[in-house]
């Protein structure tokens, strides 16, 4: 009942048509798939994508030879193992690769088998796939950190600053947390409208109008959360991701103007934005190798999250080093910057017993699958990154916590900040 009996692979799409990996994995009676997602601004370090890149039928993004690999080789290999023993079945994955970045089969390729395994390990035990991972009881609920300003590479505008987002702070519940954005979001497109400009979404559902300054992206967020009847910095908090690998040249950085200017003058900025906007969150504040700026930053921001995403890529070994190099207060999970399940897992572990917030989110090219909502709340992980209150699928992702409370009943609780 619990074997393996087939691993099948098929090429689907993601949210911005761009080709990807749909792995399902079959037990006798029955069968579960998962959809790998895909970032546009990728760390370094992260685990390998693999495409076929010589094939121009798709420009090169199709993803046929990872998708023979999972369909021979792999499906092969996972014939007879326990479904439930993730780890051995991720191990399995990690060492017919053998390689540090996933470079010969393909992340892509891995993580879709992965989490089909996850997932059908649930479906066979009759739990929820929230109640599969680290967390047993006392489940909690995490506060969404909703894009509602798009720029940088998800949008085509001249803002630098790539996510403008919102967490709302005081809500009771996830039904009230995403209440209180979705108010925000309205008046925010209200807004917008008003002023003559375009309210189309960027790659993550968020607004890309064309504005160029991150003051004046701000301003229009506190107006939005004032009309919706709510506090900036009480309420409702402001948070960002800077996705400073983009705006980073010679130790310099381009993150306040189109000028560059040192790490000093750039902290010096960072400091009066939180100030005067109430900014509780920034998000890779500097490059991804620039581990002294990290450092400096955090010694001279009190009480703000700082949270590495292209810094730790999810990876074990890069978050100890930002661990002892003082870098950060939090992290952001994505799966597939790493690969696999058990090691996703590892790192969150790992996170916790540092003290690390961990933040789990989508990728700018996603798809329906929710996969991200389960983990969340199976790792008590307090918040989520997975987009605006709109594209089907970033809410998909709302819609499942949605259902995740209510499945939980009484003992449904937020998480703490
Ligand atoms: C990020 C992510 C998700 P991408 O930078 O945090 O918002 O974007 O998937 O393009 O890396
Ligand atoms: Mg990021």
């Amino acid at each position: 009942m619990s074997k393996i009996t087939r691993v099948k692979a098929r090429q689907v799409f993601d949210s911005r048509g761009n080709p990807t990996i749909e792995a399902e994995v079959f037990s006798k009676q029955l069968s579960c798939k998962a959809i790998c997602p895909s970032g546009a601004s990728t760390g370094t370090y992260e685990a390998h994508e693999k495409r076929d890149k010589k094939n121009k039928k798709y420009l090169g993004r199709s993803v046929f030879t990872p998708i023979k690999i999972i369909n021979s080789t792999i499906s092969k290999k996972l014939l007879n193992k326990n479904v439930h023993n993730q780890e051995l079945i991720d191990s399995i994955l990690i060492n017919l690769d053998g390689t540090k970045n996933k470079t010969k089969i393909g992340a892509n390729a891995i993580l879709s088998v992965s989490m089909a395994v996850k997932k059908l390990s649930s479906k066979i035990k009759k739990i929820p796939l929230y109640k599969n991972f680290l967390v047993k009881k006392n489940f909690k609920l995490p506060y969404p950190m909703m894009n509602i300003i798009n720029g940088g590479a998800h949008a085509n505008n001249k803002l630098r600053i790539q996510e403008f987002m919102i967490r709302p702070d005081s809500a009771k519940s996830f039904t009230e947390a995403v209440r209180m954005c979705f108010l925000v979001v309205q008046n925010l497109k209200k807004i917008i409208s008003k002023k003559g400009m375009s309210i189309s979404v960027g790659d993550e559902g968020g607004f890309a109008p064309m504005i160029s300054s991150n003051e004046e992206a701000l301003k229009l967020i506190i107006k939005s959360i004032e009309m919706a009847g709510f506090k900036n910095g009480k309420q409702i908090s402001i948070c960002l991701d800077v996705a400073a690998n983009e705006l980073y040249k010679k130790n310099k950085y381009s993150i306040h103007s189109s000028k560059y200017i040192s790490t000093n003058k750039t902290i010096q900025k960072y400091l009066k934005l939180i100030k005067k906007f109430k900014i509780k969150s920034i998000e890779d504040p500097f490059d991804e190798n620039d581990w002294l700026a990290w450092s400096k930053f955090k010694k001279a921001s009190k009480k703000l999250q700082i949270v590495g995403d292209d810094l730790y890529v999810t990876n074990l070994e890069r978050l100890k080093k930002g661990f002892l190099n003082e870098s950060s207060n939090s992290i952001l999970i994505k799966l597939n910057q790493i690969g696999t399940v058990s090691e996703t897992l590892d790192v969150i572990r790992f996170a916790n017993n540092i003290g690390y917030e961990t933040i789990i989110s989508h990728r700018s090219g996603d798809s329906e699958d929710t996969f991200i909502a389960d983990l969340a709340v199976g790792t008590n992980s307090n918040q989520i990154k997975t987009g605006s209150l709109s594209r089907s699928e970033r809410v998909s992702k709302y819609n499942q916590l949605l259902r995740i409370e209510e499945d939980l009943l009484a003992k449904a609780k937020m998480n703490t900040l």
